[in-house]
């Protein structure tokens, strides 16, 4: 299977997250990339090619002008204003006060434009998004020319990003981007079929009035699980999105045996909804050893995932997303592949 990668992802090394109240160094870093590649070097999935740069227009397809001019100059006011860690927001627009004015201070606006505080902003942050972003429309580019399955090795993530927000590990939605681009090339629906463990917010929101893209995910609970505000089975989408947004939210704990039900309901909605391409926000935190995660799959349960979402037989582009049991996340994202391939 065709692999997209680029060095400048590794651009994002940020030194702290804020993790269960403790400065943490980030569970998204640069080491998870090195091991997707060497396994996926080992598992014999490749080639890999570096993507090409495709610009800000297609993230402005999907991303508010402001939000992504504030990505951008973050870093540099941030340190300008004398601060000395990374850009981590302490405070929130949240019910009691005004949304609506946008403030002038970096700390305001970090705040204004952050879903949560376990994402810093350091340098490097901006560029690795954009090298992300042509990840995934390299991939995209590939499947739409060939016809054949692409993978996207994205990082830093995109599912929490939402259109005026970042968070999660993640500041572009790669998954909306593609799908957004694959509309404006002429498809008619595009699914996004969100495997991550955490519920796809970002894309969820982007896409939420509208019925050419098909978003579903499944994932932790947020009544116990990240991000905790979004991804109830009550969320179906409004206006023309009406239907086309589909939750499938599973207690910590769930093992394949019931995530798998709640998958193949995914794939024959897809079928249902024709949509002519597949875009898999493809996050292995699934995974039982996952270190922020609650999910019980096993390595083995990825090979029978990306046979099930190859059953599909749409043109399909593969992104990634998250997994962060360092030593296994390669291992269980070539898996997924080798399975799509040999189905
Ligand atoms: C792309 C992606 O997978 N983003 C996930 C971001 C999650 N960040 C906050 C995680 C909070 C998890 N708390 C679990 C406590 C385990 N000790
Ligand atoms: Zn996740």
């Amino acid at each position: 299977m065709q692999v997209y990668h680029s060095e400048a992802t590794k651009l994002r090394r940020a030194r702290t997250e804020l993790h269960d109240g403790q400065l943490m160094t980030p569970f998204e870093c640069p080491e998870r990339v090195d091991l997707v590649l060497a396994r996926l070097r080992d598992s014999g999935v490749g080639p890999v090619a570096a993507p090409r740069e495709h610009g800000l227009a297609p993230v402005l397809a999907v991303h508010d002008a402001a939000y992504v001019e504030f990505l951008s100059t973050c870093w540099d006011e941030w340190q300008a204003a004398g601060h000395g860690g990374e850009a981590i927001p302490t405070i929130w627009p949240t019910r009691t006060m005004r949304e609506d004015r946008i403030p002038g201070h970096v700390g305001g606006k970090l705040g204004y434009y952050a879903l949560g505080g376990d994402t810093s902003i350091s340098p490097g942050t901006f560029e690795a998004a954009m090298a992300s972003k042509d990840v995934a429309l390299s991939a995209y580019e590939h499947t739409a020319s060939s016809g054949q399955p692409s993978f996207g090795l994205c990082r830093p993530p995109g599912h929490h990003a939402a259109s005026d927000q970042f968070g999660g590990y993640c500041f572009f939605n790669n998954a909306a981007i593609v799908a957004q681009r694959a509309l404006d090339d002429g498809h008619a629906r595009v699914a996004i079929l969100d495997v991550d463990f955490h519920h796809g917010n970002g894309t969820q929101q982007i896409f939420y009035g509208r019925d050419d893209v098909l978003t579903q995910s499944i994932h932790g609970d947020p009544d116990q699980c990240f991000p905790y505000y979004l991804g109830h089975a009550d969320e179906k989408g409004e206006g023309p999105g009406l239907g086309y947004n589909v939750n499938y939210p599973l207690p910590p704990g769930t093992d394949y045996a019931t995530w798998r039900e709640r998958l193949e309901l995914a794939l024959a909605e897809i079928s249902d909804k024709q949509a002519s391409l597949l875009v898999v926000s493809l996050g292995v935190d699934t995974f039982e050893g996952d270190p922020i995660s609650s999910f019980r799959l096993k390595s083995d349960d990825f090979l029978d995932m990306g046979r099930r979402l190859a059953s599909l037989g749409l043109p399909s582009v593969i992104l990634m997303e998250g997994g962060y049991a360092v030593e296994e996340i390669g291992v269980n994202v070539a898996k997924v592949l080798q399975g799509f391939q040999g189905a």
